[in-house]
């Protein structure tokens, strides 16, 4: 390993020893870009690694907010601004009771590469609460909501900082959060958050963008190796919007999901879920209890394994983990390995283990794409939605769509041929965090250190 990386690593453990998550992806990405920076020796003189894995800032405040019984409530908000030299940052806000300081700092560092291998003009950011919007009523996630903001307004705006959603935020807590930024600031800053719904100046396909931009990067990978998603069959874990995403445009383009799993366990559906009948009847399940996916089992009379999760199973093309962080960990990584399925293709943000992930890269039969490319769709159109809002116009579904499309190419593209550039091979990985970085460190490079 090049001394610079390993000094820079050390150093964030040190540093950072109570952030598992942070300190994880940190040495993923870190761990990549060896020849990039044997390449470059002028970027240890400029510190530019330790200022990389230094947020620029760091905010985290009180909410209080009461619940429907009158009961007060305190939570912690956050928001990770991590780095804006190439554009305002931009990154989704998270809702769940597991978060803290190391998740939103893992998620901002890798919102930064991911959003830089866009070729958008935006930095990077995450934040989010320690709120989980679960079980809550309406009401209560409405006053939340409107408590984050009270604090959060004077951090962000649409020259600033535009966040979006995440996990347990979706469009109805953008809403919300950004009627209550509306009222405060007395302006119609449409693109100080993204994620709005289309009548309130939101981007037409933002729901299902992640999705869609997943499955068009599955084509790309499926293309180089002189194969198409018709009668494809994938295995994959989550059924949230990003899921949900991914089985409409799989079930559109000819293939079929077979498998998903949830919090409870998985579901084996040979036909696939396909038609409006069962993707409807997903976000019906969903909006009921995102806890369980067994219902679907009920409805369609498939099978249902309890407490299992579907990685290992053989009789798909295409594993898509899109669920939640370390999903997939060494002992699933060995079952994947096992199957002899030669697709392995991240979704949700860090899904694997470091050590899974090196182990599933070096098996010759698998293809492996790393989810900070795999799920740029979604920022990506947060951007055109900034794009938009700025132009005060809509553009149509098919204009978007196009975008899309075009962006998630140039990504696989970019990937492919930095990795090539370094001698690397077909290295998806690898490649996606060198073009993100080269990305980033070209901006910081030319506007001097601050
Ligand atoms: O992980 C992600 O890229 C997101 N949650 C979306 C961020 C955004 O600004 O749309």
């Amino acid at each position: 390993m090049n001394a610079y990386i390993e000094r820079v690593l050390a150093e964030t453990k040190a540093k950072n020893a109570n952030e598992p998550e942070f300190l994880q992806t940190v040495e993923e990405v870190l761990s990549s870009l060896e020849p990039v920076i044997n390449a470059h020796p002028e970027y240890e003189k400029a510190c530019l690694l330790e200022r990389m894995v230094e947020p620029e800032r760091t905010i985290e405040f009180r909410v209080v907010w009461m619940d429907d019984n009158l009961q007060y409530h305190v939570n912690r908000g956050y928001r990770v601004q991590y780095n804006a030299a190439l554009g305002p940052y931009k990154g989704g806000l998270r809702f769940a009771s597991n978060v803290n300081l190391s998740i939103i700092k893992f998620l901002g560092f890798e919102q930064t590469f991911k959003d830089a291998l866009t070729c958008l003009p935006i930095g990077g950011a995450k934040g989010g609460s320690d709120f989980s919007p679960i079980g809550r009523s309406d009401g209560e996630v409405m006053r939340f909501c409107q408590a984050f903001m009270t604090e959060f307004h004077r951090h962000i705006g649409q020259d600033i900082d535009c966040p979006a959603g995440d996990v347990g935020v979706g469009g109805r807590e953008v809403g919300y959060l950004y009627g209550q930024y509306r009222r405060i600031v007395g302006a119609a800053e449409f693109g100080a958050m993204s994620g709005k719904a289309v009548c309130t100046g939101g981007s037409i396909l933002r729901p299902e963008a992640t999705g869609f931009g997943a499955v068009y990067y599955l084509r790309e990978v499926l293309k180089h190796d002189g194969k198409g998603i018709e009668g494809l069959r994938v295995a994959m874990s989550g059924y949230g919007n990003v899921g949900w995403g991914i089985m409409k445009k799989i079930d559109e383009l000819g293939g079929k999901v077979t498998y998903f799993a949830g919090p409870d366990g998985y579901i084996h559906d040979p036909d696939g879920v396909c038609g409006e009948e069962k993707l409807n009847f997903i976000l019906e399940m969903r909006a009921k209890d995102p806890m369980h996916c067994k219902p679907y089992a009920d409805k369609f009379g498939v099978e249902f394994v309890e407490g299992q999760k579907c990685w290992g199973v053989k009789d798909v093309d295409v594993y898509m983990p899109a669920a939640t962080q370390n999903d997939v960990n060494m002992e699933w990584a060995k079952k994947i390995a096992e199957s002899g399925v030669p697709y392995y293709i991240e979704v949700g943000n860090m899904p694997t283990t470091n050590d899974a992930l090196a182990f599933l890269m070096e098996q010759k039969h698998l293809t492996v794409a790393p989810s900070k490319a795999v799920n740029a769709c979604g920022v990506s159109v947060s951007e055109l939605e900034m794009a938009q809002n700025a132009q005060r116009i809509y553009w149509t579904a098919e204009e978007v769509d196009a975008k899309m499309e075009a962006i998630m190419k140039n990504i696989y593209d970019a990937s492919v041929e930095a990795a090539e550039r370094y001698g690397l091979g077909y290295n998806l990985v690898a490649g996606a965090n060198i073009a993100g970085f080269q990305k980033v460190a070209d901006a910081m490079m030319a506007q001097g250190i601050f």
